[in-house]
């Protein structure tokens, strides 16, 4: 298959929707927030994940125009939640170098949530440490600055597998750090990736960062993240990312 044609129709069909996923609180599962999560709605109704054509992503032009759809999508979903007096407090969007390079980032965010009457500080904005890295370091953090003071508050996706995260941490106004996945799921069997998951929860607490564990599936991951000082999760153990719909029943009912 032609990946970023398919993206494309989809896009072009309004065919690319976000879903989500809950951030809880390990120790009492409460929902504190949601991550938007892209999905493609093929024409026979199947849904695909982001992980199966991320490839696409790798086209800049591809990537803006489903970050576009994804702001819209995400500014109706929530909305739509505090109408309808839902418990909502925040939603993690997910935006790549090619969205920074643009230069309109600051107004495409501000613009679709401004249009919907939604306030920023419901919003945090996941970037990879690839991301910071890029060459267009400045604008990258010019952006990241001004969409701070507008209230958005920034996370440092799949931390620990980029490149020079440490670097990073100094010169980039991080507010929560999310531990990649990779390190929760070998914690329990591999003393190195349990030794990088206490120093990222360490240096987190140093910073006065928020830590987030992501893909916790057990129980037995979840209390040690807890015991370690990890109080925030993500993953399968408490919910799977789902439609708006059913996140929509979910906040309402457990959060
Ligand atoms: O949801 P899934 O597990 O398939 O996601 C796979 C990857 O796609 C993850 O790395 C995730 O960060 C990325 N991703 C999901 N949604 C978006 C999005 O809206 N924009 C961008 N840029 N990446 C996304
Ligand atoms: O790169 P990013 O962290 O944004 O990727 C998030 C993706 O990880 C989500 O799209 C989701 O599908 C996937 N994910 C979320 N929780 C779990 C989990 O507990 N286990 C696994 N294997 N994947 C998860
Ligand atoms: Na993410
Ligand atoms: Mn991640």
């Amino acid at each position: 298959i032609n990946t970023i044609r398919e993206v494309g129709n989809a896009l072009s069909e309004g065919r690319v929707l976000a879903w989500y996923q809950p951030l809880v609180r390990l120790d009492t599962a409460e929902i504190v927030g949601l991550e938007a999560l892209a999905r493609m709605r093929r024409p026979d109704g199947w849904i695909v994940a982001a992980g199966e054509f991320q490839a696409a992503m790798g086209d800049p032009q591809v990537a803006c125009r489903l970050t576009g759809q994804i702001l819209s999508s995400v500014a109706r979903d929530v909305r739509g939640w505090l109408d309808a007096g839902i418990p909502f407090q925040h939603v993690g969007l997910n935006v790549g170098a090619p969205d920074f390079l643009r230069g309109d980032l600051e107004n495409r965010i501000v613009d679709a949530f401004g249009e919907a009457g939604t306030p920023l500080d419901h919003i945090i904005l996941e970037v990879t440490e690839n991301v910071l890295m890029d060459e267009g370091e400045h604008k990258v953090v010019a952006t990241i600055e001004a969409l701070r003071r507008r209230g958005v508050r920034i996370a440092l996706d799949d931390f620990g597998t980029g490149f020079a995260s440490l670097t990073h941490l100094r010169s980039f106004p991080v507010d929560i750090i999310k531990l990649d996945k990779s390190f929760v799921t070998d914690m329990l069997t591999d003393p190195s990736s349990l030794a990088i998951v206490e120093l990222v929860i360490d240096l987190a607490t140093k910073l006065h960062m928020r830590v987030v564990a992501e893909g916790v599936e057990t129980d037995e991951q979840s209390a040690r993240l807890l015991d370690l000082g990890c109080r925030l999760g993500q993953g399968y153990r408490y919910a799977r990312p789902a439609s708006a719909e059913a996140t929509g029943h979910l906040l309402e009912f457990f959060a």
